[in-house]
């Protein structure tokens, strides 16, 4: 039995037609079943629905041999045990630092300003500052960046962007780039030694997926 672990969300949706490349089609839409475990076409794959942040860990205990983690994630958490083969060029977007519009934060910048970031993305945006010689407070958060300028909780935000929307709705502008993210097959190593016969056509598949879309 093969287990590959994806998040629900534009995750799902872009992985399908590289499932689908890889001859594999799942039983249920995840959106609409509240199942957890989906079975497939291919009575020896199935698919395990868990949040985005959890898929490394699935796979790097072994409870899921295959995963897809966006980068982002896969910086936020340790790595050991994982194999990541493949960039699958799919939920594209950048990690940006962003401020409230009005806000001069090249002049903060410049002014060697203490700034209050607020960011799921710690171990990232830790990185990032000091790499620019930046002393900046972290202030760790789970969802709704966006929302800690405008109440006055931090100066700065670090956060992921894709259309640019979110940040537009909220009266936001986005300062800097720190990297652009898209989202990685994981693979569990010992998984990969044990099942090779069954992973590598599969790993195989999805690059040549990838790499036609
Ligand atoms: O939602 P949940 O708390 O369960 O977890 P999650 O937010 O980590 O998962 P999910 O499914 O929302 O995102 C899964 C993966 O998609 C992330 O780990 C990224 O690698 C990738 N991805 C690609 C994105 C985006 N684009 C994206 N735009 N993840 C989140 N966003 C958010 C962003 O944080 C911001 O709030 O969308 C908003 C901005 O979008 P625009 O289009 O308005 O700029
Ligand atoms: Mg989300």
């Amino acid at each position: 039995m093969i287990t590959i672990a994806l998040s629900k969300g534009r995750i799902f949706d872009d992985t399908v037609p590289l499932l689908k490349a890889a001859g594999i089609t799942a039983h249920d839409d995840p959106e609409k079943s509240r199942k957890l475990i989906l079975d497939t076409n291919r009575a020896d794959v199935k698919l395990v629905i868990v949040r985005a942040s959890d898929v490394p860990t699935y796979v790097q205990y072994g409870a899921a041999d295959l995963g897809v983690a966006g980068k982002d994630v896969l910086l936020e958490t340790d790595s050991m045990g994982l194999y990541q083969p493949l960039d699958l060029n799919i939920g594209k977007c950048r990690m940006m630092v962003a401020v409230r519009e009005g806000f001069d934060y090249a002049a903060a910048v410049k002014r060697g300003a203490r700034l209050n970031v607020a960011t799921k993305y710690v171990q990232v945006a830790r990185e990032h500052f000091a790499q620019k010689g930046m002393h900046v407070n972290l202030i760790k958060l789970y969802g709704s960046m966006e929302l800690a300028p405008l109440t006055g909780l931090a100066d700065a935000i670090v956060d992921l962007v894709s259309t640019g929307n979110t940040l537009k709705a909220n009266q936001l502008i986005a300062v800097e780039e720190i990297m652009p993210i898209s989202s990685r097959l994981i693979v569990n190593r010992a998984a990969l030694k044990v099942k090779r016969d069954q992973i590598q056509p599969m790993i195989d598949a999805f690059e040549r997926a990838a790499q036609a879309s």
